[in-house]
């Protein structure tokens, strides 16, 4: 029936009563961080018609420019959630440091990892761009908290999702039971439930890599690319490559309809072969997401959520999506096959 749909909020006071601790704290965040995202995707949408298009002409932690929405969404993150009274401290992507919660402001013991305008480069070009976030509760005492807190490994999220300002705006999230997706209906400014308990398909159709890195990789990474370049799937179809160049969006639409992503390590330093995108705000809360659906996620090797993290912007190889795709890409890798 028209207008009866489950409201987010409504979605996590459910969840809240079936948790018998639960404080409502953790439902408080939640409620901030949509909040903010609300508040970015609103100037997302409005990108084209004010001046907020381009670069700032700053630096930042990583080396890149900073554009004027990063910008901004990172300071709305931060404005918001650091007074929401329910975190200790947070780390975002554009800052080098951690961003603890200042000294009269009331804290909880929530900590708050987030890559607030993932996909930046494509602003621009109206290309779907998304907020990453992954949240931990700190171990012990709230006070004098440190970037060994942050340093923790993914399989210890309490929750973990992602913002995606597309076609239309949607949260995914999941908290350990399953992933959940609600579509921002912008007409009475709530996100309702429209993708109840995503399940990736095991195997799927798409691979999204960009292969313009191909001088860069090793053998076995040529022979992992070149296996869903040139195979077809085990159900006999040939896969097809579709290649955003925005985590969040390739992601999603590979969670939607099967498929792996690979952003592998590369040799572009030569000093320092890596992967580019950062463990704590892209690869281990994409990871918690999509084994919650079913789906797989390693650095061809290991299973992103066992590594140790051993800085707040470390960068890994990711192999995300489909199960048996990430199984076939991480055999590969290893020389198995
Ligand atoms: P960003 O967080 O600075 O936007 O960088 C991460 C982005 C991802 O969204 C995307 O998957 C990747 O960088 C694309 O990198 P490349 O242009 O090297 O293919
Ligand atoms: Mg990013």
């Amino acid at each position: 029936m028209e207008g009866v749909g489950i409201t987010v909020t409504e979605h996590l006071l459910i969840h809240q009563k079936d948790s018998p601790m639960a404080t409502g704290l953790f439902t408080r965040m939640f409620n901030e961080l949509i909040f903010s995202a609300k508040i970015i995707a609103r100037e997302v949408r409005k990108a084209g018609l004010v001046d907020i298009l381009g670069l700032t002409g700053d630096i930042n932690v990583q080396g890149e420019q900073v554009r004027k929405l990063d910008d901004y969404a990172n300071r709305i993150l931060i404005h918001r959630m650091q007074k929401a009274g329910v975190l200790c401290a947070m780390s975002s992507e554009e800052n080098a440091d951690i961003i603890p919660v200042p000294y009269n402001m009331p804290k909880g013991n929530y900590l708050l990892i987030f890559d607030p305008l993932d996909g930046s480069s494509n602003i621009d070009a109206n290309v779907s761009i998304g907020t990453i976030f992954s949240i931990h509760k700190k171990k012990d005492g709230l006070e004098e908290v440190s970037v060994s807190d942050f340093l923790r490994s993914g399989t210890e999220q309490v929750a973990a999702g992602y913002f995606i300002y597309g076609s239309s705006t949607m949260l995914v999230y999941t908290t350990g039971n399953g992933v959940n997706g609600f579509t921002l209906d912008p007409s009475v400014g709530e996100f309702l439930l429209s993708h109840p308990d995503i399940k990736i398909p095991e195997l799927g159709r798409v691979y999204s890599v960009n292969e313009s890195y191909t001088m860069y990789w090793d053998e076995r990474t040529r022979a992992a690319v070149n296996y869903f370049k040139s195979s077809k799937n085990e159900r006999g179809k040939p896969y097809t490559s579709r290649y955003i160049g925005s985590l969040v969006a390739d992601f999603h639409r590979n969670m939607l309809y099967g498929g792996i992503f690979m952003y592998p390590a590369d040799n572009r330093d030569p000093k320092k072969p890596r992967g580019k995108l950062r463990l704590l705000c892209e690869a281990a809360p994409l990871s918690f997401v999509a084994e919650q659906a079913g789906g797989a996620a390693t650095d061809g090797e290991k299973r992103i959520l066992d590594i140790e993290p051993q800085s707040l912007h470390e960068r890994v190889p990711l192999f995300i999506g489909s199960k048996r795709d990430v199984e076939k890409a991480t055999a590969i890798m290893q020389g198995a096959e």
